[in-house]
């Protein structure tokens, strides 16, 4: 029998490709639990739609979490007759979304791709995706929801549910789910790029919506497909991927939260505080400058906003601060900053007087919760104004 692939241990990231004596253009991960009936036709059609397209140049990688059926084997006595094809048995891990991750870390082309093991995804569309490729897509992915796609036999209750998933991950992740017209598919191609070095922590099976979280993609491409009925086998979809779904989306929001920035932001506007303090001591304590107490105030807390803004401008924001160089635009940060914190005081003062005029609050519990409002949203604003990133996901690279 001709030797199957090893699969990788530890981090789910996947690095730069191999240098190769026969290089492929294209990896295609299957991804399979007991699909023994349907390995063989999947690889018969699949490998007649790709060679086509490819000549030789691709390989098919089956990731088979070491079913009972011995979807591997059936796999494995498939290789002689189909020289781009390779097998990886794994048996000490599981999951859909880790399989095809261990595929793509063993895959050597620049360009990686899944497609069910099923045959409910039509091998004919992987030429039309690759073709979204070479155009310049960084992920092309297939999609039931534009013109010409669909989905074949569906009941009403499973489209509902399959639609209220996607609202639900276009509420919590707008920026992500709603980049594409299915974020549940689990047919597409991406540029090995988009995750290359980048550490995955996908959950259950929307492998796509991890790749879009945490990658870098700028171009997405869709080509219609329609999803076909399995003739053989049986899915493994449960309730339990929903609780999963869920959770994943939630660890990607986590994930995307600024929160470094945030406490930067914070500890910033503790050293403000101090200036402003202080200052108001040096310039209107009877011992020291005795000055008014309003001149003083404005005075303390124009520099503690100028303080604030060079400590966000050279730490907080500095790596964005640093693309948008010149002393001009520096100008215009500072005059968003300036105008971002008088529209905090002013916030700031409504929250308090609503809290204890409106809701009967205690003063000092109102000042505080208006406080942290207020930190958060000077904080965004901040980041969405002053410095915002022209383009976000080419900062990332
Ligand atoms: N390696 C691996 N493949 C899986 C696992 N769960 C599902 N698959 C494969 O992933 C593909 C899609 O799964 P399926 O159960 O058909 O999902 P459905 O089409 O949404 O009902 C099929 O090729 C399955 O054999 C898993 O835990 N490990
Ligand atoms: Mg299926």
């Amino acid at each position: 029998m001709p030797v199957l692939l090893e699969a990788a241990t530890g981090s789910l990231a996947v690095g730069a490709a191999p240098s190769s004596p026969a290089p492929v253009k294209l990896s295609l991960i299957i991804p399979t639990y007991n699909e023994s009936k349907n390995i063989g036709p999947m690889v018969r059609q699949l490998t007649a739609a790709m060679d086509a397209a490819f000549g030789a140049a691709y390989e098919i990688i089956v990731v088979d979490d070491d079913s009972p059926d011995r979807t591997w084997e059936t796999a494995q006595g498939l290789m002689a007759q189909f020289p781009a094809l390779k097998v990886m048995r794994r048996q000490y891990e599981r999951g859909l979304s880790s399989a095809v991750i261990r595929g793509w870390q063993a895959a050597r082309a620049e360009v990686l791709g899944v497609i069910d093991g099923d045959l409910q995804h039509p091998p004919e569309v992987v030429p039309a995706l690759w073709h979204e490729m070479e155009r310049g897509a960084d992920i092309a992915i297939a999609s039931r929801h534009v013109d010409g796609g669909g989905v074949s036999d569906w009941s009403i209750v499973r489209r509902v549910i399959s639609r209220s998933a996607q609202v639900i991950g276009l509420l919590v992740l707008p920026n992500t789910v709603g980049r594409v017209s299915d974020p549940m598919t689990g047919f597409f191609m991406l540029r090995r790029d988009v995750i290359r070095d980048v550490p995955l922590k996908p959950l259950g099976y929307k492998i796509l919506i991890e790749v879009l979280g945490r990658g870098t993609a700028r171009v997405i491409a869709e080509v219609p497909y329609v999803f076909r009925e399995r003739s053989d086998g049986e899915s493994k979809l449960s309730s339990k991927i929903y609780v999963d779904y869920m959770r994943h989306l939630l660890r990607l929001r986590i994930a995307r939260l600024p929160l470094k920035r945030f406490f930067r932001f914070a500890a910033v506007g503790l050293t403000g505080v101090a200036v402003d303090m202080g200052l108001l001591f040096l310039l209107s304590d009877p011992s020291m400058l005795a000055w008014g107490l309003t001149r003083s105030k404005l005075i303390g807390s124009e520099i503690a906003i100028i303080n604030n803004f060079l400590w966000n401008d050279a730490w907080t924001f500095g790596d964005i601060a640093h693309r948008q160089r010149g002393w001009r635009k520096r100008l215009r940060r500072f005059g968003k900053f300036q105008f971002i914190c008088l529209a905090g005081l002013v916030l700031n003062a409504l929250l308090l007087n609503f809290q204890f005029n409106v809701l009967g609050m205690n003063r000092y519990a109102a000042n505080a919760i208006a406080i942290v409002i207020v930190a958060g949203w000077n904080f965004w604003l901040s980041l969405k104004l002053s410095w915002r990133v022209a383009q976000p996901d080419s900062a990332k690279a």
